[in-house]
C-alpha cells in the first residue's frame, strides 16, 4: 500500500541569497548607486502591490555571517512567475553587485499527518487557504534551513508505516506548539525541486527562540532519528526604509 502522506501544496517559494561585491558597489558613483536602489525599490514596490492583492507575498532580510548578505523570500502562485521575478531582479543595476550564494526552490506545504477525518475541500478552508498562501509576517528575524528525513538502515523514515509516522509527527507538532506566538514555521516542501526534501523558513521576535526550538526538538525522536540538516541561515529584517542605509558606503 502507497502510505506517502497526502500534501495540500500552497505558493511556490524562492529562497534567493546573496553577497554584495562591496568593493564594486564602492566604485560607482553615488549618482550611479542612488540609481541602483531606487530600481531596486521600484521593484519591490511592484513586489508590495501583488501582496496586497494576495497574489503573492515576499521578504528581506540582511543575513548574518559570511554565507550571504541579504535574502529575498519569494512566494507566487506558479513557478513561471517565480523565475519572471528572479529574472527581473537579475536584470537590475543592483544584481550587477550582486553574487548569487544559494538559492531553494519549493512550495508551500501542509501534510495530512495531523489532519481529520473531513469531507470538506480543505483548499476552500480559510485558515488552510491562509498557511497555503501567507502573506510573510514582518518579523524581527528569520532562520532557514533545508532538511531531509534520513533514510538509512533501521532508521528509514520512508519505510515507517503511516501510525507510526503520524505518532512521531503528533509529538513534533506539540514541541511547535508549545512556540505558538514566540515563532511562525512555514514548511515548505521541495522533493524534485531542490536538493533537500523541505526548506523549513521561522520566523521571530526574539530570536533566541530560533535555537531554543530547534535544540529542543533534537531531542525529539522525528528530529533527533530522522532529520538531516543542511546549512542554517539567519537574519535581520530589512524594510524598504531600511535599504539606503544597509547599501550605504
Ligand atoms: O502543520 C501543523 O502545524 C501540524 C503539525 C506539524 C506538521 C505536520 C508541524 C508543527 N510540523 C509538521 C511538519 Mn514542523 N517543523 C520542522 C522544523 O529543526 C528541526 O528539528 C526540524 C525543522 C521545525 C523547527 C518545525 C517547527 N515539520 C513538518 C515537516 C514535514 C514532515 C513530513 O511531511 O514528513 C517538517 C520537515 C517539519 C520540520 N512544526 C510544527 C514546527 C512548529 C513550530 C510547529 C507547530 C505549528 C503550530 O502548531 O502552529
Amino acid at each position: 500500500m502507497n502510505e506517502a502522506a497526502k500534501t495540500l501544496d500552497g505558493w511556490y517559494c524562492l529562497h534567493d541569497f546573496r553577497a554584495i561585491d562591496w568593493t564594486t558597489w564602492k566604485m560607482i558613483s553615488s549618482d550611479e548607486r542612488e540609481a541602483a536602489i531606487h530600481e531596486f525599490l521600484s521593484l519591490v514596490d511592484k513586489w508590495n502591490t501583488t501582496q496586497a492583492a494576495e497574489q503573492g507575498s515576499h521578504a528581506l532580510y540582511t543575513i548574518v555571517g559570511q554565507k550571504a548578505d541579504f535574502m529575498m523570500m519569494l512566494l507566487r502562485p506558479t513557478m513561471e512567475e517565480l523565475n519572471e521575478l528572479e529574472n527581473e531582479f537579475n536584470k537590475t543595476k543592483l544584481a550587477e553587485y550582486t553574487i548569487p550564494t544559494f538559492s531553494y526552490v519549493s512550495v508551500v506545504e501542509l501534510s495530512n499527518y495531523m489532519a481529520g477525518d473531513s469531507n470538506e475541500d480543505p483548499y476552500q478552508n480559510p485558515h488552510v487557504r491562509s498557511r497555503l498562501y501567507p502573506t510573510l509576517p514582518q518579523a524581527k528575524y528569520v532562520c532557514f534551513y533545508p532538511m531531509d528525513k534520513r533514510r538509512q538502515g533501521e532508521d528509514n523514515w520512508y519505510m515507517l508505516p503511516m501510525d507510526q509516522r503520524r505518532e512521531l509527527m503528533r509529538s513534533h507538532g506539540l514541541i511547535g506548539r508549545s512556540y505558538a506566538g514566540k515563532v511562525k514555521q512555514i514548511i515548505t516542501g521541495s522533493v524534485g525541486f531542490d536538493d533537500y526534501e523541505w526548506g523549513v523558513t521561522l520566523f521571530a521576535d526574539d530570536v533566541l527562540q530560533f535555537k531554543k526550538l530547534v535544540y529542543e526538538m533534537r531531542f525529539d525522536e522525528v528530529s533527533a532519528r530522522y532529520g538531516e540538516f543542511g546549512a542554517f541561515y539567519v537574519g535581520n529584517l530589512l524594510p524598504e526604509s531600511g535599504l539606503s542605509k544597509f547599501l550605504h558606503v
